[in-house]
């Protein structure tokens, strides 16, 4: 993908403009969905990068606009926009619109978004190895957003906000949440006997390096 680091200005009027101009991208649900995370990612901003909310609400709102396409039309969008990709990821059609809607966001909403938010929208559904705290934060907050009822993201999201609670330092407990995150995604697609995609175990290792330097230097 092409460079795209230029200044974006994100206001109040951005964000309600860019939470209609979405709609005819997502049904109902994952519109829902998205209002959601954006939700859930102010609430961890306020914890871990305030200056940069507003961004992580573009991201929120812009992270699965393209969930709605089936496989056939995520292979269609990966042809329009000269995507080449691995061959683990036609076994793992769940996680090409993490690739797709970064594409579709540089194209539709260029004004809106800047390297940073298009990176965590390419890494929402994976994750990676150097994943970036705003990249962290998407990621945590579509996991746990308030509007998932699977036990799974409501325990996920009590660890993180117990821990909060008891006055634990946040960055570690951040990279704890992710290692307990990640443990039930790649447990679950064990169970399902699904591929695993190298970026999932490339971030669950990070966190776990992340973990075992705080611990060491503590
Ligand atoms: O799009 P959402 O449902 O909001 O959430 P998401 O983008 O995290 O997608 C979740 C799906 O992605 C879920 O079915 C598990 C799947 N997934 C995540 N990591 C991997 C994966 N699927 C495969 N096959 N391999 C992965 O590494
Ligand atoms: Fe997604
Ligand atoms: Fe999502």
């Amino acid at each position: 993908m092409k460079e795209c680091s230029k200044p974006i200005v994100i206001n109040d009027r951005s964000i309600d403009e860019l939470k209609e101009l979405i709609k005819s991208y997502l049904t109902d649900k994952r519109y829902h969905h998205s209002i959601c995370v954006m939700n859930e990612a102010e609430r961890l901003g306020c914890i871990y990068i305030p200056e940069k909310i507003n961004k992580l609400k573009v991201a929120a709102l812009l992270h699965d606009i393209t969930k709605k396409a089936d496989f056939e039309k995520q292979l269609q969008y990966c042809r329009e926009f000269d995507i080449i990709l691995d061959t683990d990821y036609l076994d793992s059609p769940e996680v090409l619109h993490a690739i797709t809607a970064t594409a579709l966001a540089k194209r539709d909403f260029g004004d809106f978004v800047d390297d940073e938010i298009l990176s965590a929208i390419r890494n929402h559904t994976t994750g990676n190895e150097n994943m970036t705290l705003f990249d962290t934060i998407i990621h945590l907050a579509d996991y746990i957003e308030e509007s998932r009822v699977h036990d799974s993201c409501k325990t996920i999201r009590r660890h993180l906000y117990d821990k909060l609670d008891q006055g634990e330092d946040r960055l570690d407990a951040l990279y704890d949440t992710m290692i307990c995150m990640f443990d039930n995604t790649i447990s679950y697609l064990i169970e399902k006997g699904s591929v695993i995609n190298k970026d999932t175990v490339a971030a669950r290792n990070y966190f776990i390096k992340l973990r075992n330097s705080t611990e060491t230097r503590g």
